[in-house]
Order: C-alpha cells, then structure tokens, then sequence
C-alpha cells in the first residue's frame, strides 16, 4: 500500500459543521450551510474536507455520540442535502471525510438499548460489560476521560458498563466479530454512496484488555487514567488489518486513525505502508507540551522547544504525518502557540508554516485561515462544553479559585474552537440570521472572512500562497525533513530536502527581533519563497534578522 499521488497532495480542511455556516436560521450551522461554501474551501488550496459527526445523535458531546450510524440528524440536513454536498463536492474536486466514530455509541444506539436489557440477547455482547466487585462497587477505579468513573452500573443485568468518555457513550466490545461486521457494513453504506475515507475518532481504544485492572492515579485525580489498559489494546492491529482488508482496501479511499495515548513506536505499526492498516494518525504528543499538574487544563505556557521536539522526533519516526496544530477539541492555535494580540496575523501565518509544510498532511481546522482566536468567557455557565464543567468542579474541588479555575478553563475547553466561524461583520457573525447555539467570539467585527478576502495582505492570502506552494514543490510533498539549528531559543527552523532541491524553513516564535545564522548551504544561494512579512528579502549575508513571529521559507539556488 504505496501512498498515491492524490493522498499525497491531500489538504484536509476540518469543518465543524454545527458552528461552519447556517442555511435555515435555526442557529446550528447545516449541511446546506457547507454546500453554500463549498467555492470557498476550494478557493483557500483545500481539496479534502472533514466533516464532523452529522450522524443522529441526542447531542451529548456534539455528535460524538451516535445513535443511528446511517442517519443523518436533522438539525444538519437530510440525506439528500449529504448526497448533493457529496455530488457538489465532487464536481468541485474536493473530497469528503466523514468522522468514524466506533469506540462507542451513544446510549440511544437501538444496540445498546437492546444490550442493557439482559445477558442473553442479540445485541448483550456488543458492549464491555463487567460484573461488580463484591461489595458492589465499579469492577475498577479506570476513569472517564470527561470526568468521573468510567464505569456504569446497570440494575437489569447487575453489571457495569464501560464508557471511556461520557456515560451516555458506551464503548463498543470489538472483540464480538458481529460487532465488527456491522461496523464493517455501516463503512462500506457510505464508501458506497462516495465518500472518500474516514477520519476514525479515538480509534487507538477500540481493542480492551481481556482483564481490566486498578490504574494509577494521575493529575490530582480521584480515578485511574481512563487509557490505562485500554490505548493500544491486544488486538488493535489484527482489527485494523480486517478493516482494511475487507472494507478500506477496496476503494481508494483516505484514512485518518485518531490516536491518543500512542507513542511514535507504536503508531508506525498504524500507518507503515508494508502493515496495511491506515495512512495515517492523529497522533497527541505535541498537544501536551503545556500540560501540567491538572493535566490539559493546568495554567502552564508551552516552551518552543519542546514543541520543536515533539514535532521533530515524529519526522523523523514515521515515513507520513498529519500535520496539525489545532482541531474542534483544542484552543485556537495562535492563542495557544502564536500571539493573539500585537502579533495576531504574523504569528497566525507564521504557525502555518511551521506546521504545514513538515513532510505529511496538511490539516486546517475552520477559522485557522483567519485567524480565530480564544473565546475568553467570564463565567462559566457560558460554556457548552461537558467536559469543561467537569473540570471545573474538580479544580474547585482541589482548593482553587473561581478566578484561576475559570483561567484554566479558558485557556483549553473545547468552545474555544467551536464558536461560529466569522463570515463578517453583520449579525452573528454572517454564520446564522438566528440565535447561535453557541457564543460567537465577539472579535468577529475585526477578525472574520469578507475583511480577509479584500486584503492581499491577509491570513487567508497567505494561506492560500502557502497551500499552493506546498502542492507545487515535490521537495515538500517528499523531501526529506532535518531540523537545524537545534539549540536557538527563539527559532524553529528545518530543512526539507530531496536530491534536487532544498528548501530551509526558518520561524521565530518570539514578540521581538531575534539574529539568526543561515545554515552555510544557503548562503548568498537562497531565494525567498514564502515571507509573512512582504518586504523581505534575499538573504545576502549569513547573519538575518527576524522580526517578532518572522516566517520565512528560503531555496536553495
Ligand atoms: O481532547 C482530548 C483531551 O486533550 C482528548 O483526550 C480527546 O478526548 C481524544 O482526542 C478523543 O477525542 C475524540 O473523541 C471524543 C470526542 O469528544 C472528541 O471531540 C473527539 O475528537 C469522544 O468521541
């Protein structure tokens, strides 16, 4: 399974569909909403797009929780509106990746009704189901990863469920081969009505220990590390090689493995071409450079460094990467890795750079290419995300402050991302003429589309440039990535190089002007590719200077 030519020009753009672009004002952005701005994504260099779950769901953690695998909800549209964004889509070039979420359910799934009934129907072994212990309590102290245990106990069969997420999403037993095959089926209803591939959600867990055991305590937490055990499971890959063997394999389709909890080791026996199981992961290393001692939502600032190693040993470990910095479960990139006041549009193009043009994939999350910022919200009962007032309970439960666990989530709940996009500056954003169902970030009078599109010197523009220049350059489809410079504080810098061409890829990450040396190769035989600044030119000394958040992409003459 060599990796195509179409795969390898792929540019995913993730649209958050419930928060992308309302059709019908009921404040829920829409399938048709999507199609209206299909020109759009195409226009900005994308050629694959992303959907997240549109399937019927009661919604408990946005979609994520599916009741009908073959239904479309509604609130986005009906499967007519899926089929004319698919034909649109086609006719347009751009591809469509739907969101494949098989860990778990929702508890509304008709399987898992049937499953909780009793021991002994069709549906009783299609989830993980445990005895209590004898006093009766959960069979381990394994917790959620939005909270509480991860177990739930069900009076009908006298026994718990395991649900790695919300309670209201029970994890799926794989190890049923009916389970399997149904998913199986469920794939091949929609590669056959033409999708292009799946982006399979928390796809690292599906296979669970045979014994669940006690986990150790982390973060300050009450429960056991909800991935002990259950990331990487025994038979990961024999089910990932049945999936590509009797669905993937047969279309010529994309996959995209979300894996949390993998290390490089192991996700090259996801991804290695030779295995046979998916092209590629989302893998989570480089999201925890600023995790602390309450986890992802400690109040602790990223160092480049460790932001530059973690990307960098990927490189170097796997043979294809998804790049990416920011999606719909983490902040926005440049108030996380960038400056989201003085240096908002050299540090949103400049992060681009650094992240895009590294061998793989390159992933924009919706908003990106204008640079959406933070949500920063005042009190919590603002916020939609589940996960962030579990969180904040816990933090207060640990002695902390309203005001500094209210700092702590916003600086990483999920409702930063998923605020409306900003199509302009009249009502809501231009995203709905309704009521949003969630907060639009009130900066959308200076931050948004329309003012993007009249500006050559724009976060868009600039995207555009970059997108193109990636596609156009095989040394960035294939050239090999280096990092030099290693040790500067201020600059992330790489090569990618192939037998012909070499291309030094050089951004400071800092609000001041920094020198920089140019690698010996390069100098006096450089040409500036690609400048977030427009005035810069090509180097002639070996000594530059970078400006606050500078990017510059030089080839080698
Ligand atoms: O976001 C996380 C914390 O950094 C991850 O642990 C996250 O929960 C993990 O990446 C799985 O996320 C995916 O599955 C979840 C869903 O809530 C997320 O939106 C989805 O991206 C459960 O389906």
């Amino acid at each position: 399974m060599k990796m195509n030519d179409w795969k390898k020009k792929a540019i995913v753009y993730e649209a958050y569909v419930q928060s992308f672009n309302d059709s019908d004002g009921d404040g829920i952005g829409d399938l048709p909403g999507l199609i209206e701005k299909l020109d759009y994504i195409k226009n900005l260099g994308a050629n694959v797009i992303w959907l997240t779950p549109i399937f019927k769901s009661p919604l408990v953690d946005n979609g994520y929780d599916i009741a009908d695998y073959e239904a479309i909800n509604p609130i986005y549209g009906s499967m007519n509106d899926f089929k004319k964004l698919l034909q649109q889509a086609h006719e347009r070039d751009l591809k469509i990746v739907m969101d494949l979420v098989v860990n778990h359910t929702s508890d509304q799934h008709k399987w898992f009704k049937e499953s909780k009934k009793n021991r002994n129907n069709k549906y009783s072994d299609y989830y993980i189901w445990r005895d209590p212990k004898e006093d009766g309590s959960a069979p381990t102290n394994l917790g959620s990863a939005f909270g509480g245990s991860a177990w739930t106990y069900v009076p009908e069969r006298n026994q718990y469920y395991l649900h790695l997420f919300a309670k209201q999403q029970p994890d799926l037993n794989w190890d049923n081969p009916q389970v399997r095959n149904d998913i199986y089926q469920m794939m091949k209803f929609w590669l056959d009505m033409g999708v292009d591939g799946f982006r399979m959600d928390s796809i690292s867990f599906i296979s669970k220990p045979s014994k669940f055991e006690d986990a150790p305590l982390e973060d300050n937490k009450e429960y056991g590390a909800y991935y002990y055990g259950s990331a990487n499971g025994p038979h990961i890959h024999e089910y990932l090689r049945e999936m590509n063997q009797k669905v993937l394999s047969k279309y010529d389709v994309i996959s995209i493995g979300e894996t949390p909890h993998t290390t490089a080791r192991e996700a090259r026996l996801f991804v290695e071409p030779d295995r046979h199981e998916l092209d590629m992961v989302f893998q989570f290393e480089h999201m925890h450079v600023d995790y602390g001692e309450f986890g992802r939502y400690s109040d602790v600032t990223f160092k480049m460094s460790d932001l530059r190693n973690s990307m960098t040993s990927w490189q170097n470990d796997l043979s294809w990467n998804s790049n990416y910095l920011g999606n719909h479960d983490q902040p926005r990139i440049v108030s996380r890795f960038g400056n989201d006041s003085k240096y908002r549009k050299e540090s949103a193009k400049m992060l681009a750079m650094v992240s895009l043009l590294q061998k793989g994939t390159p992933f924009i999350f919706q908003g990106e290419e204008i640079g959406m910022t933070n949500l920063h919200i005042k009190n919590i009962d603002e916020l939609k995300d589940l996960e962030a007032h579990n969180i904040y309970s816990f933090l207060k439960s640990k002695g902390i402050s309203d005001k500094d666990a209210l700092k702590m989530v916003n600086r990483k709940t999920r409702d930063n991302a998923r605020t409306p996009m900003q199509w302009n500056k009249e009502q809501n954003a231009g995203f709905s003429s309704g009521n949003p169902w969630i907060e639009v970030n009130p900066n959308y009078l200076e931050i948004n589309v329309k003012k993007d599109l009249q500006d050559s010197n724009s976060i868009y523009r600039f995207y555009q440039k970059l997108l193109k220049l990636r596609n156009n350059n095989q040394v960035l489809l294939d050239g090999n990535y280096d990092l030099i410079t290693p040790e500067d504080s201020a600059i992330f810098a790489y090569t990618r190089s192939s037998d012909k061409d070499k291309v030094a890829v050089i951004c400071s990450f800092v609000p001041y002007k920094v020198k920089y040396e140019l690698p010996e190769d390069f100098v006096n035989k450089n040409k500036v590719i690609l400048s977030n600044y427009d005035d810069r030119e090509d180097m002639a000394s070996n000594t530059i200077y970078l400006r606050p958040y500078e990017g510059v992409v030089i080839k080698r003459e």
